[in-house]
């Protein structure tokens, strides 16, 4: 409770002193907020950071970006929630929490649907993602303008009692899953127990046994330290959910159409340098799970899941049918 009125204070100290700095369509100073869950040297904290060295040096020092990283400005959901009040301008998000803004974002969410990460990026790199990004940026609900897209490879389940090597091992494990209910039917539907809860409370939760275990890619694992308390890690590969950076809306519109242009080209950028740095750092966890004695557990034969979400697909599928089919074809 404290954290959280500390937080929000800050945030509506920095709002103020935001909107001071940057009257409507002024070529002003200003200094530009990103927050990241993910701690510095982490492939989208990097991405901004770099995206914020280019944006200082071309506007000659006038536009500079400070990266708040490791959840400092809270879980996404706070990021998000600053983001539309314009305390804070660039927030790094899963689309797993924007799709409970913008339904039309959940396809991603929905589990295999993409064929591998290549896949992925071609859709996010094509029509589709540029459509998907305008729907978020058009939605008078969001108050949030979508910049880009990054590569957050796929999700695997680990939990801290047993190596999971079927669907069965994983009947009555408490799997935290982020908040969107499509997340937590995918976890039951694989026999677990899907528990909706903040990134920011899982470590704890972890810790403590509120939770058994969760779901996430092999750099956040790592850099979240999320191995030190679950140690048996299963890809299982259920979910390859990309993350977006998105920006103030409120913000957004103090800003010149031509500062507005150079920051959509990095973020394109941006968009296309991240995934080398996420391909590196995937590698680096892998090579570090592997040292620090962690079981992984791999399943030549995805069958069993894609079987075993098809009721997902039955109850959310219909809605998103026509975009599924366009991903599909993506080749
Ligand atoms: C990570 C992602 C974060 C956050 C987190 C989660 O892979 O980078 O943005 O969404 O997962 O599980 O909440």
């Amino acid at each position: 409770m404290l954290i959280q009125r500390v937080v929000l204070a800050a945030a509506a100290a920095a709002m103020l002193s935001f909107g001071a700095a940057a009257p409507a369509g002024a070529q002003t100073k200003m200094v530009i907020k990103a927050s990241d869950v993910h701690p510095l040297g982490y492939p989208t904290v990097e991405a901004i950071v770099r995206l914020g060295k280019k944006l200082e040096t071309q506007t000659n020092g006038r536009l500079t970006i400070q990266m708040y990283p490791s959840m400092q400005l809270g879980g996404e959901k706070e990021m998000i929630e600053q983001a539309q009040v314009g305390a804070l301008q660039i927030a790094r998000i899963s689309v797993g929490p924007v799709g409970t803004i913008v339904d039309e974002l959940n396809v991603f969410n929905m589990p295999f649907v993409f064929r591998d990460s290549k896949h992925m990026e071609k859709v996010i790199d094509g029509e589709i993602g540029a459509e998907l990004l305008e729907k978020i940026s058009t939605n008078p609900q969001t108050r949030l303008i979508a910049l880009g897209w990054m590569n957050a490879g796929s999700r695997n389940v680990y939990n801290t009692r047993k190596p999971i090597r079927s669907l069965d091992d994983l009947k009555g494990l408490k799997i935290r899953m982020m908040g969107n209910p499509i997340f937590v039917d995918t976890m039951n539907a694989l026999g677990g127990n899907g528990i909706a809860m903040g990134f920011n409370e899982l470590y704890n939760a972890m810790q403590t046994g509120v939770v058994d275990g969760a779901e996430n890619n092999p750099p956040t694992y790592i850099a979240q330290n999320h191995y030190q308390v679950a140690k048996y890690f299963s890809m299982t590969e259920h979910l390859i959910i990309p993350e977006i950076f998105v920006f103030s809306r409120r913000s957004w519109e103090t800003l010149s159409k031509d500062d507005q242009a150079l920051i959509r080209k990095l973020s394109r950028e941006a968009q296309m340098e991240q995934r080398e740095l996420w391909y590196k750092s995937e590698e680096e966890s892998i090579a570090k799970m592997k040292a620090a004695g962690i079981e992984i557990i791999t399943f030549p034969d995805k069958k069993p899941f894609q079987d075993a979400v098809k009721a997902v697909w039955d109850k959310y599928g219909a809605k998103y049918a026509q975009l599924v089919q366009r991903i599909q074809a993506v080749q």
